[in-house]
């Protein structure tokens, strides 16, 4: 038997090509070098540096995915899920403001976009001169988005939109709003709209005063009356596959994401323990330490191994959207209990941002609620051994 890495029980570093380590090795310095030394004041104000995209895209980190004729990469999910891994060990808020723009408006405008809408938004929008968001959510419309009441109404050469959507990540500083409406055109049917900034009755007010995820802007967008032409809308699919296709691909990320950002809790907790002494030893050296360590250990192990098999499943188009679940759902709830435990290992100092634990926990507290609940993960992965739908 060959020794043992405490940091990668399960060698995932073997199990990566040169090419996915090189653009992770990438996206760490980047993320080590130009986001953490924003991080603590980001947080503390509650601002967003919209420059952020930009940089990234110049790193490539935007649209890791899309083809390199639209200015993406050209790179699998395995790639993918590696960047968000070293961005969120950062911020939840900075790989939200990444996975947003790649799979949730990057992807629907590539996957069910004209070659036209294709070639207007993907190139700004992978070089991050252009920043996009993605409108599901409304008021009275969360975890049900099927309850929408946004919608499009035909009008000569175009649609009319009306309705608001909350808690769109980027609203307030996009240029590109991908939005979601019901069609009266399309028998009532959910359809996707790509609009502009600027557009007249179209405004995107920032949502005061969170807890968590402050470092990445969030918004509602208000649409009234907003008039579109007919290349506007995402002609290619209907109904709500349409915004979960894209969910699934950002869901995928976060898995991966809250990995990154459980690691950062772990790693500081150890160092912690083995720094600071009490009782005439380091708190690392008595047993109910090393219990939590183990503990972290484990869960992030396996979290990674199985984001990893998603990920190259989703490369060989063989993952399945429950799979997504059971990992988005799995590695979320690990990474908020991990934080937890981290932010109590270190004693007082675990509330100062100068350790950055408790920034990583209410981050969590976000990650574990969008893109599908933790307990609406649950219901879909009851469903599909089940049968039986719980939701209503
Ligand atoms: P249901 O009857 O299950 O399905 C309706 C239609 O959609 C299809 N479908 C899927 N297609 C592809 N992938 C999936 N994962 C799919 N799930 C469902 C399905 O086949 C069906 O198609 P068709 O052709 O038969 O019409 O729909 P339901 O209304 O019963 O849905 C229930 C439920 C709970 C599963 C679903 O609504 C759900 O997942 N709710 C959670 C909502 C959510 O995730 N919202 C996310 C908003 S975006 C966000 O949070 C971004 S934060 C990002 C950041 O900042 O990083
Ligand atoms: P609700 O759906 O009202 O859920 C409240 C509670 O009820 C949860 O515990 C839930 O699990 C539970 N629940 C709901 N239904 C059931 C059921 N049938 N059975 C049992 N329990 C149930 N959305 C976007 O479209 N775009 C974005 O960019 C975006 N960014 C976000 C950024 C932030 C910071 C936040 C906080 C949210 C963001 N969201 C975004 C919205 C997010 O996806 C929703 O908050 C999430 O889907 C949950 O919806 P809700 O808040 O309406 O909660």
């Amino acid at each position: 038997l060959s020794s043992f890495s405490w940091d990668d029980p399960f060698l995932i570093e073997t199990q990566l090509a040169e090419d996915e380590r090189m653009i992770r090795d990438a996206a760490s310095a980047y993320a080590q070098d130009k986001l953490m030394s924003r991080v603590t004041d980001a947080y503390a104000n509650e601002t967003t540096d919209p420059a952020i995209f930009a940089e990234m895209g110049e790193m490539g980190l935007l649209g890791t995915t899309i083809p390199e004729e639209y200015g993406g990469l050209g790179a699998g999910y395995v790639t993918y899920g590696l960047v968000a891994r070293e961005v969120e060990r950062v911020d939840s808020g900075y790989r939200s403001m990444m996975s947003v723009q790649s799979s949730l408006v990057m992807y629907p405008i590539y996957a069910y976009g004209t070659p036209e809408q294709r070639r207007k938004y993907l190139p700004g929008l992978a070089a991050g001169t252009s920043i996009g968001c993605f409108g599901l959510t409304e008021p009275d419309a969360g975890s049900d988005p099927g309850g929408m009441k946004t919608t499009a109404k035909k009008v000569d050469g175009g649609y009319v939109l009306n309705g608001s959507k909350m808690w769109i990540s980027n609203a307030p500083i996009a240029d590109v709003f991908v939005v979601w409406a019901k069609s009266e055109a399309h028998g009532g049917k959910i359809k996707g709209f790509v609009l502009d900034k600027g557009t007249k009755g179209l405004t995107a007010p920032k949502i005061e005063g969170k807890l968590s995820l402050r470092a990445s802007i969030t918004g509602e967008i208000v649409m009234n009356n907003v008039e579109v032409s007919e290349d506007a809308l995402l002609p290619n699919v209907a109904g709500l596959k349409g915004p979960f296709g894209c969910l699934n691909r950002a869901r995928y990320g976060i898995a991966w994401g809250a990995m990154g950002a459980a690691e950062a809790c772990w790693h500081g907790a150890r160092q912690y323990g083995l720094d600071r002494k009490q009782f005439g030893k380091p708190l690392a050296q008595t047993q109910l330490f090393q219990l939590k360590l183990a503990n972290m250990q484990t869960e992030i192990s396996l979290g990674l191994q199985a984001a990893l098999r998603v990920g190259r499943l989703m490369d060989e188009a063989k993952a399945a959207p429950e799979m997504v679940s059971i990992i988005k759902r799995n590695n979320c709830g690990k990474a908020l209990e991990i934080a937890r435990h981290a932010r109590d290992m270190h004693g007082g100092n675990g509330i100062s941002q100068d350790f950055h634990v408790m920034r990583h926990m209410v981050n969590l507290e976000t990650v574990n609620t969008y893109e599908g609940t933790h307990d609406v993960h649950a219901l879909i992965l009851g469903r599909a051994q089940t049968g039986l739908q719980a939701f209503s």
